[in-house]
């Protein structure tokens, strides 16, 4: 399928390179590293052999989250976010931009994102797990009552905002001693799923009901859980916060991509709790292969107007992007 586009597809600078040679195979972080760096020769060559016209990019995790230090933390994404703008500036027809935000203070937080969408002409955010801050140890989640001001913000500007994995901090003891069970095999996707149900339960969709999260990984296990996790919450004698169950937010406020989950009964099973226009393909570039994204996704046993939604047509209406 050609004219596809991606959008859990990721960029390094030198700055926040470094977070990522944990997850390169062998001999193969010299290649990742290139392929994070470069953000117009490989990358373009790649998405035009495998049928990609637009691809959105974003920082790689954990990126900001990562930087405790409040001050080192907003200079770096506003480093990032304006290399991204000049990237996007020289190919507005082939990149768009997620922006990348510090979350410790939640004014300067607002101020970024807003001049992300308003001035550099982003389409998006895409926020890295959890922010650490203070020593290192804090970690702020964002469905505390002081982020109310940036939620309100991301919701009037109209941007989505991508709740993409990264690792828990080291020392949770429920996978001390079994390290292969770290970072994408099941530690970003439990992670993630824990925040994205922190979110959604607390009613932020019920306060907000125009805001919509992307989850990349088919939806890092939520979808194939959401009836079981509704039914038990509906026995809770005191209820939850949350007005409505995640059955419903997931289908009016969540999108899900294909990013590094390239199945084609994980793709129907989502199809069949969500909705085929609430799913979207992404790669997860360069961490997984265009290749094996874009040969299953092309090839993948699904209806032809399923298969041009979520190849193009449903990031094109989200995004507004023209259809090319
Ligand atoms: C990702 O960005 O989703 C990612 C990494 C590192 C390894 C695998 C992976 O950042 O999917
Ligand atoms: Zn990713």
């Amino acid at each position: 399928m050609t004219g596809k586009i991606a959008l859990e597809e990721h960029f390094a600078i030198p700055e926040t390179l470094e977070d990522s040679a944990p997850y390169a195979a062998g001999a193969g972080w010299s290649t990742l590293e290139q392929r994070l760096l470069d953000r117009e020769h490989h990358r373009l060559s790649e998405m035009d052999t495998y049928g990609i016209a637009f691809t959105i990019l974003s920082l790689n995790s954990p990126g900001i989250q990562a930087i405790a230090d409040t001050r080192r933390a907003n200079d770096v994404a506003r480093l990032a976010n304006d290399r991204l703008a000049e990237s996007i500036a020289k190919r507005p027809d082939r990149f768009g931009g997620f922006a990348a935000l510090a979350m410790q203070d939640v004014a300067a937080a607002t101020a970024e994102l807003t001049r992300s969408v308003r001035e550099l002409g982003f389409i998006g955010v895409m926020l890295n797990g959890f922010q650490q801050a203070g020593d290192g140890t804090d970690v702020l989640y964002y469905d505390h009552p002081r982020y109310a001001p940036f939620w309100a913000r991301v919701e009037e500007l109209g941007v989505p905002i991508y709740l993409h994995p990264r690792e828990p901090l080291p020392g949770l003891s429920i996978y001390e001693g079994h390290p292969w069970l770290l970072g994408p095999v099941w530690a970003f996707a439990h992670e993630t799923a824990v925040h994205a149900l922190r979110l959604m339960t607390s009613g932020l969709f019920d306060r907000h009901p125009r805001l919509t999260m992307i989850l990349g990984h088919l939806g890092e296990m939520i979808p194939y859980n959401a009836w079981r996790i509704d039914h038990r919450i509906s026995k809770m004698p005191k209820g939850i916060p949350a007005q409505r169950t995640i059955a419903d937010y997931l289908r009016s406020n969540v999108v899900l991509t294909t990013s590094g989950n390239f199945h084609t009964p994980t793709l129907r099973a989502a199809i069949a709790e969500v909705g085929v226009d609430r799913i979207l393909f992404s790669v997860d570039y360069p961490f997984e292969h265009t290749a094996d994204a874009a040969t299953w996704f092309d090839r993948a046993e699904i209806a032809e107007a399923d298969r041009v939604k979520i190849g193009r047509g449903n990031a094109a209406a989200l995004f507004k992007i023209a259809q090319v």
